[in-house]
C-alpha cells in the first residue's frame, strides 16, 4: 500500500539520537554553540549572516542523526533506490523548509527571540541555490522532496553550479545579466568529501584486444580526466525523520597543476590545466526548453553521469554485489535528455569494466532506466553532432552505433522492406549534420517513456515519437507534474495553511487530495471572509516585498493579475502585453470610461536566455508599456503594470499566494505541462488559461465555471497551421488588436522612437509562430469574463476556494505515487 506518508506525531521536549534537545534551552545553547565555534563570534559580535550561518547549521544538527540513520537502515535494507538524474535542481531556499520537516519553527522563533533577534531576518539572509533554469528544475525538487516525505529511498544525482541561474538586472528596461554568487557568503547546507571524488575521463581513442578467453573487448585509452568531488545535501521528509540525499558533483583538476612549468615560473600556464578542468561545473547553461548545443555542456552531462554511476555501483552497492541483478537495487531516472548519455556509460562499464557481453550487459541497461520527456518543441530535442561526441566520448560513441545497429535491425524485421522508417527511427540523424538523437536513444534503452501532462503524453506519442510508439505502445505512459504543497502551501501560505487546518485538520499537508473536505465550505460566507482575509495579507504581504526589493508600490484593492515563467514566444508573454496595452489605448484614446476598467495590477516574473534576442526584445518592450503605463495619471489606480527583476523561487513564494489570476496561455500543444499553474491553482487563484499541458486537467477538475478558457485547442491549432497562418489578417480585421500595436508602432513607449520594437511587432504580424493574433480577440473577451466575475466578491471567492479544494491531485506525492506503482516499481520504507 502505497498510500501518503502519515504525520507522526512526535513529543516536543525529545532529543533524536545523538542530536540536541527539542526544547527551546536545548536550542537557544545549540544555537550559541554555532555561533561561537563555527563561527568564531560572540553574539553581541556577529553580523546577520553569522546568525544565520549558526541557525543554518543548528536546524541542520536537528537532522543530522536522522540523515545517518536513513542512510544506514536503507543500506542495510538493500532496497531499490530511485537514482534521479537531473542536470538542474531549482531548490530555493532551504532553512525555512528545513525548519518545516523538523518541527523546529516554533523552537526556533522563540529561541532566536531569546537571543534578541529574528526568524524571518535571518531567514531572508539565504541566497536561493538557483541551480536550475525553471519547471524543470524546480519539478526535480519537488519530487525529491515528496519522496523523502513518502520514505522511499532516493539519491538525487547533479551538478553542483559554482555560478547559478545568472541574476537578472534591468537597465533601462532592458535585462543585464549579472553572476549568481550563491556560494559567496558560505553554504551551510552542503557536505563536500573530496575524500569520496571520483575520477572521470575524456577524449583520446579506443583499441581492441583479447581477454584471457580470447574474446574480443575493447579498452578506452582516454587522454585527460578530471575528479568530480561529491557534496551531500540532506532532503529531510515532512515531519517523518526520513533525510534522502541529494549528491552534486563538483568538477576538480586531478592535478593541481603542472610542476615543471611551475619550476619553470609560467605560473599562468601552470594552472591551466585546473581552470580548465574546474570550468566543468562553473555555470549553469541559463537556456530552458531550449538545447545549447555547446562542448562544455556534453562535458557537464558526461560528467555528472560518469561520476553517479560510479559512486552508486562503487559505494552504495556491497563490494561483491552481482551487477546482473543492477535493477533490482536502482532505476535511474532520466530527466529529460540531459543525462541520456548514462546509457552508453552503464553499458561501457559493464563490457569494458565488468567483463559482460553485450547482450548480458544491454539486457541490464534496458531494466535500469526510464526516461521523461518535458518538451514538444522539436528543436527543443538535443542532437549532440557525432563529430564532437566522438572526439569527446569515442568509446561512448562506438557503443551509440552498435546500439543503433541493433534497433534498425529490430525495426527491419518488425516492418519488413520500410526503409523510410527504419531511416526515420534511427538514433543516428544524417541532416543536417550527423547528430546523436538523444531522445530516440533514451526510448530505445528505457523501460518507459513518460510525458508530464496528459496532453503532452498523447503529443508524444503522436508527434514526437510515432514510430516509437506504434511499435511499443506499452513502453510510454504518463504522469501528470505535481507540486509539493509543504513548500508551495504550508511555507508559502501559512494564513491559508492555518485555515485550512483549522476546518479539515493537518493531514491535508501529506494527502493533499484532502482538500476535498473543503468544498462544502465554499458556501460558507464565514469561511470565504477568512478566505479572501487571507489572501488579502498575502497580498500585504508581496507589497511589503516588493517595495524593499524592487521601488515598487502595489495599490490596493486591485485585481492582482499574475503571469511569471520563463520568458519564451510559445508561452507568449506578448499576448498577456497586447491585452495590456489594448485597455491602455481604449482608455487614452476615449473609447473606454476609465472607471469602467476593473482596477488591475499586472505583475510579470520572466528571465530570458542571455542569447535569446526576441525574448529579450519583449522583455524591453514589457518594461517599457509597464513604466508608461504605471506613470500615466489618466489610469492611476486603474491599470499598473509592474516587472520585479529577477523572478526566481523565493519570490515565487511570496507572489502566488497573492494572485487572484494564473496566467497560462501558451498556444495549445506547446506548454508540456507546466507546474506554476497547479501552485497558483492551489493558492486561490482563478486561472485563464489555455487547452494546454496541465491545464486540461486542472479546467477538468476545478471544473469548466472556475477556469476562465480561451483559444484555440490543440487539434485546432494544427489545423490553422496546415491552412496556412496569416497573422496580418487579424491586425487588419480587429480594430482593437490594429489599436494597440499601431500604439507600439507609433513609439508612443519608446519615447517617439518608432523603430526601437520592431523586431517584436513586425514578428507578430509577419510570422508569429505561436499565434498570439489568433488567440487575441478570445483571450480579450475571457477577460471580460474575468472581470465580470471579480466584481461579483463573492462568486469570485467561492470559484477562488474551490480551485483549493479541488486541486490536491496536483500534489507531487500523488506524481511521485504514479512513477513509484507504474514505472519504477520500487517501495517506501516503513
Ligand atoms: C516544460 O516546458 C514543464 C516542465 C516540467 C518544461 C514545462 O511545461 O512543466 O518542463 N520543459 O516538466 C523543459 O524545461 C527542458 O524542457
Amino acid at each position: 500500500d502505497l498510500g501518503p506518508a502519515r504525520t507522526p506525531t512526535h513529543p516536543v521536549a525529545t532529543a533524536p539520537v545523538n542530536g540536541p534537545l527539542f526544547s527551546v534551552d536545548g536550542f537557544v545553547k545549540e544555537f550559541i554553540h554555532e555561533l561561537n565555534t563555527a563561527q568564531g563570534v560572540a553574539l553581541a559580535r556577529s553580523s546577520v549572516n553569522d546568525q544565520y550561518l549558526a541557525l543554518a547549521r543548528t536546524v541542520k544538527n536537528y537532522l543530522m542523526a536522522r540523515w545517518l540513520d536513513t542512510n544506514r537502515k536503507t543500506r542495510e535494507a538493500k532496497v531499490k533506490t530511485v537514482g534521479y538524474l537531473s542536470a538542474e535542481y531549482l531548490l530555493g531556499r532551504q532553512l525555512g523548509n528545513a525548519l518545516l520537516a523538523s518541527d523546529l519553527n516554533e523552537i526556533a522563533d522563540k529561541g532566536l527571540e531569546l537571543c534578541g533577534l529574528d526568524l524571518v531576518t535571518l531567514r531572508n539572509q539565504e541566497v536561493e541555490p538557483g541551480l536550475g533554469n525553471g519547471g524543470l528544475g524546480r519539478l526535480a525538487a519537488c519530487f525529491i522532496d515528496s519522496l523523502a516525505t513518502m520514505n522511499v529511498p532516493c539519491i538525487g544525482y547533479g551538478i553542483r553550479y559554482e555560478y547559478g541561474i545568472f541574476r537578472q538586472t534591468f537597465v533601462d528596461g532592458r535585462q543585464v545579466e549579472q553572476p549568481d554568487t550563491w556560494l559567496a557568503l558560505g553554504s551551510p547546507w552542503e557536505f563536500p568529501h573530496p575524500d569520496a571524488s571520483v575520477q572521470v575521463n575524456f577524449g583520446g581513442h579506443t583499441e581492441k584486444y583479447r581477454d584471457a578467453d580470447g574474446k574480443e573487448r575493447t579498452h578506452w585509452l582516454p587522454d585527460w580526466n578530471v575528479l568530480g568531488v561529491p557534496y551531500n545535501y540532506m532532503v529531510p521528509g515532512y515531519l517523518n525523520g526520513r533525510v534522502n540525499t541529494l549528491r552534486l558533483w563538483s568538477a576538480q583538476a586531478t592535478k593541481a597543476f603542472d610542476l615543471p612549468t611551475f619550476n619553470a615560473g609560467d605560473y599562468a600556464q601552470a594552472v591551466r590545466a585546473q581552470t580548465f578542468a574546474e570550468n566543468i561545473s562553473k555555470v549553469l547553461y541559463p537556456e530552458d526548453s531550449t538545447p545549447q548545443g555547446k562542448e562544455l555542456r556534453l562535458q557537464q552531462q558526461y560528467f555528472f553521469v560518469a561520476c553517479s554511476l560510479r559512486d552508486f555501483i562503487d559505494n552504495e552497492l556491497e563490494d561483491d554485489f552481482d551487477l546482473h541483478h543492477l535493477d533490482e537495487r536502482i532505476i535511474l531516472q532520466l530527466n529529460d535528455t540531459h543525462p541520456v548519455i548514462a546509457v552508453p556509460e552503464l553499458m561501457r562499464i559493464l563490457m569494458d569494466e565488468k567483463g559482460f557481453d553485450w547482450d548480458e550487459a544491454w539486457a541490464v541497461t534496458t531494466k535500469c532506466f526510464a526516461y521523461t520527456c518535458h518538451t514538444l518543441l522539436p528543436e527543443a530535442l538535443e542532437v549532440w553532432p557525432t563529430e564532437l561526441l566522438g572526439r569527446l566520448l569515442p568509446r561512448h560513441l562506438e557503443i551509440i552505433y552498435a546500439i543503433n545497429e541493433q534497433l534498425l535491425e529490430e525495426v527491419r524485421e518488425a516492418y519488413p522492406g520500410d526503409e523510410l522508417r527504419a531511416r526515420r527511427m534511427s538514433i543516428i540523424a544524417e541532416f543536417p549534420e550527423r547528430g546523436v538523437r538523444m531522445a530516440y536513444l533514451a526510448t530505445y534503452a528505457a523501460t518507459k517513456v513518460n510525458g508530464v501532462a496528459a496532453l503532452h503524453s498523447q503529443l508524444l506519442r503522436d508527434k514526437v515519437l510515432p514510430d516509437f510508439s506504434e511499435m511499443w505502445p506499452d513502453r510510454f505512459t504518463n504522469v501528470t507534474n505535481g507540486v509539493t504543497p509543504r513548500r508551495f502551501v504550508k511555507m508559502a501560505n501559512p494564513k491559508l495553511s492555518e485555515l485550512i487546518s483549522d476546518t479539515i485538520g493537518g493531514g491535508w499537508v501529506t494527502d493533499l487530495e484532502r482538500l476535498r473536505e473543503l468544498e462544502p465550505f465554499a458556501d460558507d460566507p464565514d469561511f470565504r471572509a477568512q478566505f479572501a482575509a487571507a489572501k488579502d495579507w498575502n497580498k500585504r504581504r508581496l507589497a511589503e516585498v516588493l517595495r524593499k526589493r524592487d521601488g515598487i508600490d502595489l495599490p490596493d484593492g486591485h485585481l492582482l493579475d499574475v503571469m511569471v515563467k520563463r520568458l519564451h514566444e510559445y508561452k507568449r508573454q506578448s499576448l498577456k502585453l497586447l491585452h495590456v496595452v489594448s485597455l491602455y489605448e481604449q482608455v487614452i484614446s476615449g473609447k473606454l470610461p476609465v472607471d469602467q476598467l476593473t482596477p488591475r495590477t499586472v505583475v510579470f516574473g520572466a528571465k530570458a536566455a542571455p542569447g535569446y534576442k526576441m525574448a529579450k526584445d519583449t522583455i524591453h518592450l514589457i518594461n517599457r508599456v509597464a513604466a508608461t503605463v504605471s506613470a500615466d495619471p489618466r489610469l492611476e489606480g486603474r491599470l499598473k503594470v509592474a516587472f520585479p527583476a529577477n523572478y526566481n523561487v523565493t519570490l515565487a513564494e511570496k507572489l502566488i499566494p497573492a494572485a487572484d489570476l494564473s496566467e497560462q496561455i501558451s498556444l495549445a500543444g506547446m506548454e508540456a505541462s507546466g507546474t506554476g499553474n497547479m501552485k497558483f491553482a492551489l493558492n486561490g487563484a482563478l486561472t485563464i488559461g489555455t487547452d494546454d499541458g496541465a491545464n486540461v486537467e486542472i479546467r477538468e477538475l476545478v471544473g469548466d465555471k472556475h477556469f476562465f478558457l480561451f483559444g484555440m485547442n490543440e487539434p485546432q491549432v494544427a489545423e490553422l497551421g496546415a491552412k496556412g497562418y496569416n497573422p496580418e489578417s487579424y491586425y487588419e480585421d480587429n480594430p482593437q488588436l490594429k489599436a494597440a500595436l499601431d500604439l507600439v508602432l507609433s513609439g508612443h513607449f519608446s519615447g517617439g522612437d518608432q523603430h526601437l520594437f520592431d523586431a517584436v511587432v513586425y514578428n507578430l504580424l509577419n510570422s508569429d509562430r505561436f499565434m498570439a493574433l489568433a488567440d487575441f480577440q478570445s483571450y480579450v473577451d475571457a477577460q471580460a469574463r474575468v472581470e465580470e466575475r471579480y466584481a461579483d466578491t463573492d462568486a469570485w471567492t467561492r470559484s477562488a476556494v474551490l480551485n483549493v479544494a479541488r486541486s490536491g491531485f496536483f500534489s507531487s506525492d500523488r506524481s511521485m505515487r504514479e512513477y513509484i506503482q507504474r514505472i519504477w516499481h520500487t517501495q517506501p520504507m516503513m
